[in-house]
């Protein structure tokens, strides 16, 4: 069986022969046009980047490889006696475009088993960070530190030819993949567990793994892991932490200062961080509200939020227009296992309260719920209940989509990004040049 990296390699020179037709033959055709307003507006809807790895569609949602979400919990191989996906299996899709076996994700267990030791010196940079930094922060200085480990830079300093960047590119990912829930996990332990760490359980999968040196030892959480590293995996190139790895690698950077830089713009409300936000907007309702509050309260609570000028965290999103399909895979993982949960009658009322709330309102495009409305909830339910640290899992899990499309970056050898910008000087001059 061929290994994953051998998959890759051999996908390369047929991924380059069809890009290379479609420069040379259609390379003037144009695909989008940008107004004004899309200048000024965060570049919205201009079509003007390739992702192979997934694509949103407005109404339907997330497709990694082609795959939806119920698709992919089918189809994708699971842990022993388990029903979730595994998170080695949409990696392994993102990557080569294939399902993979249970015997190809049984190997990338394997191999991020093996790879997974974090060098002590990264240890040492992450001892030394007060305990109240982000959790965010310390995992972006966490992967910062594990730069000097980088195979790419080492190559490149040594004179690697281009059509070579791909395989130190692949090489850094997988040894970074490896590492990054132990990192999270020692900054988990570290802030909140005492400084008492768990070593990692060599019989055990990567998202298993992860939950286990977390210390919330519960199978119903192995598999919420599994699942929602899956879900959180990739939403096509556009957004702020996957077009931040793009844009930071296209200087040739490698995969550690990418991701940390990716990882920042996750650490943002608008985006990632909106998970912590939600829960520590529903956990000021409850204190203020009772943990069984009336509909009517809700919808009161929702306006006062409105009303002061802030967003209700975990609604709207960019590019959808309907409910988030990650957030149904929750809301189904939760009736399945949690349906008396007080925390999720709050998020499901909230569900029927906020959407109409803000089509009154009248801002928001879209009204319904985003990924980020669900996950922090399930979190609480099994116990961890730090919700600053909430974003720290979504990060483990961008980085499987956002490091699989940097390998392809490299396999193509994607140039430099360098888009034009304006000055308003120049917009006022072009407009009334039109007239
Ligand atoms: N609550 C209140 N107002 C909202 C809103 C919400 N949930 N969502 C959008 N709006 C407002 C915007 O702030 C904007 O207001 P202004 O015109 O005053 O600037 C207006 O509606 C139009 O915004 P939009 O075009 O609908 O949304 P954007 O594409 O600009 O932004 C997003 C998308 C996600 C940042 C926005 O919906 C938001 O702030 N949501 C709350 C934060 C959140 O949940 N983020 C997580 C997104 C998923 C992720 O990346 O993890």
């Amino acid at each position: 069986m061929a290994s994953l990296k051998e998959k890759f390699a051999a996908k390369i020179d047929p991924m380059r022969q069809r890009v290379r037709t479609l420069t040379k033959q259609h390379g003037e055709i144009k695909i989008s046009d940008v107004s004004v307003a899309q200048a000024y507006g965060g570049m919205r809807g201009v079509k003007c980047l390739v992702t192979e790895t997934s694509a949103l569609d407005p109404y339907e949602g997330i497709r990694f490889r082609g795959f939806t979400i119920p698709e992919l919990r089918q189809k994708l191989p699971k842990a022993p006696g388990g029903e979730e996906p595994l998170p080695e299996g949409i990696f392994y899709l993102l990557l080569t475009g294939d399902l993979p076996s249970e015997e190809d994700v049984r190997e990338l267990t394997k191999e991020w088993q093996q790879r997974g030791e974090v060098p002590e010196y990264v240890l040492e940079v992450l001892k030394s960070i007060p305990k109240d930094v982000h959790p965010m922060t310390q995992f972006s200085m966490g992967i910062l530190a594990l730069q000097k480990e980088s195979l790419f830079a080492q190559r490149y300093r040594e004179g690697m030819p281009k059509t070579e960047y791909w395989d130190p590119m692949f090489e850094d990912v997988m040894n970074l993949l490896a590492k990054l829930p132990r990192i999270a996990a020692f900054i988990y332990r570290r802030i909140y567990k005492n400084d008492e760490h768990i070593p990692p359980d060599p019989t055990l999968d990567w998202g298993g793994n992860f939950a286990h040196m977390l210390g919330v030892e519960n199978e119903e959480f192995k598999e919420l892991m599994r699942l929602y590293l899956v879900l959180h995996s990739d939403h096509e190139g556009g957004n702020v932490s996957a077009h931040t790895t793009h844009l930071v690698g296209s200087a040739l950077s490698d995969a550690y200062l990418s991701l940390s830089g990716g990882m920042n713009g996750l650490a943002g409300p608008l985006h990632g961080l909106a998970n912590q936000e939600v829960l520590r907007w529903i956990m000021e309702l409850i204190e203020k509200l009772g943990s069984k509050p009336t509909k009517e309260q809700l919808k009161q609570y929702v306006w006062d939020t409105l009303n002061a000028g802030q967003v209700i965290p975990g609604y709207g999103h960019a590019v959808l227009r309907k409910t988030d399909p990650r957030y149904v895979a929750q809301r189904e993982f939760a009736l399945k296992h949690l349906p008396d949960n007080e925390i999720f009658k709050v998020v499901s009322d909230l569900y029927e309260v906020v959407p109409p709330i803000l089509q009154e309102h009248g801002k928001a495009k879209n009204p319904w719920p985003n990924v980020d409305a669900h996950s922090g909830c399930l979190l609480l339910h099994y116990g961890v209940k730090e919700y600053d640290f909430y974003t720290v899992f979504f990060g483990v899990s961008r980085a499987l989509g956002v490091l699989a499309s940097l390998c392809w970056d490299r396999a193509l050898g994607l140039p430099i990004e360098r888009p034009k910008s304006i000055t308003t000087d120049w917009v006022e001059e072009f407009i009334k040049n039109q007239n």
